[in-house]
């Protein structure tokens, strides 16, 4: 599906004016505060209204929340909002106790009312938080930040820049948010797509570079829909790390760079451009020749003279390949949607057919159920090897994630794929996928097009 555009006249005229945070009360003692709140924010170009937004300390995205690996983030989610929230930590293997999905791991946080985040970050790398309480709203609306993790040892650049991708979806007589969030059309098919496309909160995010340069970009899809297909252009460059978690080694960036909702890439560039120029992140899912999505205009250069090609990151803990040998075998039949042909499935305890499911708002199944069970999809003992077959019998792509722990893809080869929390699932093309079952607790699988999750494609899995 493609995006519809804001269409009125100037659109393109506008200036970078969005993200501007508004003035903070004063903070209480204890732990440090990560407040929700409503804000008003010119995310649209200058002559179109402001966008009621709701966000993290006022601002869009949320805050980049940057610690060392090893060391304990803490924060008290104070919830300003008029709804009920709570706070996913994604692709940290975290604390079950402190995953945010409201209604498994913890009670959603009531407007007034508190809620102390406080957990180890085992793992460096570039991860995000965002809204898990009505998510497809919450999401949407605003609720989603960065969180890096550093590593003890960090690698030999010039800077670090954390790009934040996301799409609004707004209507252009007013600048809100187009309502409803959760239209059954964006449920049956691929999601909610915006008209306006953005990096950091801003539809024309810029940052000046210098020519031989060395700068980690740290992409970040926070659209609830949208498959990024990106391009470098004026930046040479390597994937350092995917979904945080660091490749063995880095690989050149010779073709396009594909970044599912929640999926993260980082890499490492060498701005070539020359000064004067314009060096550029290409956005080219709906236009061959790109459009950008993140400038980066060259206006001197480094001292620095061409490096060779950047070493590994450091592991991680735990990064070893699963074993294989006597692993538990999952079947992940994912059905549903529009042009889908489900006939049935079970839903809230009852076996339902696919029109009684619709009537109820419900489009998608996984493997035979819609939405969240009482029991869970697979219960697993601690430490045990997990292979999951994912066939995908609908329509759509799927971008799969799974909370507290990082699985591989298993490859026709038999080798192993590099270890991710969020895989993108296309129609007809089985995906197997293999982890240990290494972190108690219980956690969600479920589709992070969030209007899809929404409607019947969220399930969970124990680890005991
Ligand atoms: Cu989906």
């Amino acid at each position: 599906m493609r995006s519809r555009r804001l269409t009125r006249r100037g659109f393109c005229a506008g200036i970078a004016a969005s993200g501007i945070a508004v003035a903070r009360p004063a903070r209480a003692a204890g732990p440090e505060l990560l407040s929700t709140e409503v804000t008003e924010l010119q995310l649209a170009p200058e002559g179109y209204g402001p966008t009621q937004a709701w966000t993290y300390d006022g601002q869009l995205p949320g805050p980049v929340l940057r610690q060392p690996q090893g060391s304990r983030l803490v924060r008290r989610l104070e919830n300003r909002l008029p709804v009920p929230t709570s706070i996913h930590w994604h692709g940290i293997r975290i604390d079950n106790a402190m995953d945010g999905v409201a209604g498994l791991t913890q009670d959603p946080v009531p407007p007034g009312g508190q809620f102390d985040y406080a957990f180890d970050l085992p793992d460096a790398g570039t991860y995000w938080y965002h809204a898990h309480t009505n998510s497809s709203e919450q999401v949407t609306r605003g609720l989603a930040g960065a969180l890096i993790v550093d590593e003890a040892t960090p690698p030999d650049i010039d800077r670090d820049e954390v790009l934040l991708l996301s799409d609004w979806l707004l209507d252009p007589e007013t600048g809100a948010f187009q309502e409803p969030f959760d239209h059954p059309m964006l449920r049956s098919h691929g999601g909610r797509f915006g008209n306006l496309i953005g990096t950091n909160g801003r539809f024309n995010f810029s940052s000046e570079v210098r020519r031989h340069e060395r700068i980690r970009l740290r992409l970040i899809n926070g659209a609830t829909a949208r498959i990024f297909g990106l391009r470098l252009d004026g930046l040479t460059g390597w994937t350092v790390g995917l979904d945080g978690m660091p490749l063995l080694q880095p690989e050149q960036v010779t073709s396009e760079l594909v970044l599912a909702p929640a999926q993260r890439i980082d890499l490492i560039v060498d701005v070539t451009a020359g000064v004067g120029e314009t060096a550029a992140l290409l956005r080219i899912d709906d236009d061959e020749s790109g459009r950008p999505q993140a400038l980066f205009p060259v206006v001197g250069a480094s001292t620095a003279t061409r490096r060779p090609a950047p070493s590994a990151l450091p592991p991680n803990p735990g990064m070893e390949l699963p074993n294989l040998t006597g692993a538990r075998l999952l079947d992940m039949p994912m059905a549903g949607g529009a042009m889908g042909g489900l006939r049935s499935a079970r839903f809230e305890g009852a076996d339902l057919g696919f029109r009684d499911l619709v009537q109820r708002g419900q489009f998608w199944s996984l493997a035979g159920q819609v939405g969240m069970a009482e029991r869970p999809f697979a219960s697993l003992s601690r430490g045990e090897t997990v292979r999951m077959k994912i066939t995908n019998d609908t329509a759509f792509p799927h971008a799969m994630h799974l909370h507290g722990m990082h699985f591989r893809e298993v490859r026709q080869d038999g080798g192993f794929g590099p270890m991710r929390d969020t895989v993108l699932s296309l129609p007809d093309q089985p995906l197997d996928i293999a982890f240990t079952a290494d972190n108690p607790g219980k956690w969600l699988f479920h589709c992070h097009m969030l209007n899809h999750a929404a409607s019947g494609m969220t399930t969970w899995i124990e680890v005991a």
